[in-house]
């Protein structure tokens, strides 16, 4: 993939800031959620439901890699101005590269990115909201239970975060308690001059968008957490593959290779 270059265009273009009577009314921040999605029929409806019963003005992009299920039809059937479903181009797939074009493409003042499974609770995104209100340029949805993941995967979890930990301390980043979280929100001010501008050294394929967000953004990133139980998927199959964590320790330098032996090691996965 190589430089940036547009898409399916913005939606919700708004200003933030009203001016009245020589009075500036600052608004609340207008808000893109933006879900990656392959083949999730069976809970594309719910979600975008969910979230619109809960946050009215929020938008909606599904960012999705040409499922071959009926996910386009079911959004188009709910005719709903503010949630739309972008069909990616096929030669272009990977969760990353959803979730960094949706970021980009939104146009409102904060995006915030959520799977379509409920395994991220909706709620988790008004946390989120009233953080970026406050202030914050990252807001990390953390899961508080993630020993719930199976001894396996919360090692490589675990073992992914310090690796992360000690690469960001030593450029001297920021850290964050999840970094493989998929439930995060930021601003797009902030954070689309940095996906534009360093998106050919950006991950597409795994999960390391937080990872990448931290790395190549500034130091003194104001940044704030939201903690949320993470919950199993109940309806649909995951279509993440088991060896995620060792996939994403070997696009980690020689010594996230290192890493990822002494982990199939420890684990036998
Ligand atoms: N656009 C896009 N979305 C994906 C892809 N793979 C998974 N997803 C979506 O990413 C979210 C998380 O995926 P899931 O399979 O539940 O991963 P798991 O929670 O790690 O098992 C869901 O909303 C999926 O539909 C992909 O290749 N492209
Ligand atoms: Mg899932």
């Amino acid at each position: 993939m190589g430089a940036y270059d547009g898409g399916a265009g913005s939606i919700g273009q708004i200003d933030i800031c009203v001016i009245r009577l020589g009075m500036t009314i600052i608004m609340p921040g207008t808000c893109t959620v933006v879900i990656p999605t392959y083949n999730e029929e069976r809970n594309i409806v719910n979600m975008a439901k969910a979230i619109r019963e809960l946050y009215p003005d929020f938008y909606i992009m599904f960012m999705d890699d040409n499922s071959t299920d009926a996910s386009k039809r079911l959004i188009e059937e709910l005719n709903d101005p503010r949630t739309k479903l972008v069909t990616r181009k096929p030669e272009e797939r990977g969760l990353a590269a959803s979730v960094l074009q949706g970021i980009v493409e939104a146009g409102t003042d904060y995006f915030m990115t959520i799977d379509c499974d409920f395994q991220h609770p909706p709620s988790a995104l008004g946390l989120m909201y009233e953080e970026m209100e406050k202030g914050c340029d990252l807001c990390v949805g953390t899961r508080v239970d993630r020993f719930a993941l199976g001894f396996t995967r919360w090692l490589g979890s675990w073992g992914f975060n310090v690796y992360c930990d000690i690469y960001l301390l030593y450029h001297g980043k920021r850290l964050s308690e999840d970094i493989m979280s998929g439930l995060i929100a930021g601003r797009r001010d902030v954070f689309v001059p940095i996906i534009k501008d360093n998106w050919d050294g950006l991950e597409m394929k795994g999960w390391k968008v937080l990872l990448d967000l931290l790395k190549f953004g500034p130091s003194d990133l104001k940044m704030a957490k939201a903690r949320y139980r993470f919950a199993k998927r109940t309806v649909g199959e995951s279509h993440i593959n088991k060896n995620v964590l060792l996939t994403t320790f070997n696009q980690c330098g020689r010594f996230g290779k290192f890493c990822a032996k002494v982990y199939r090691k420890v684990t036998g996965v």
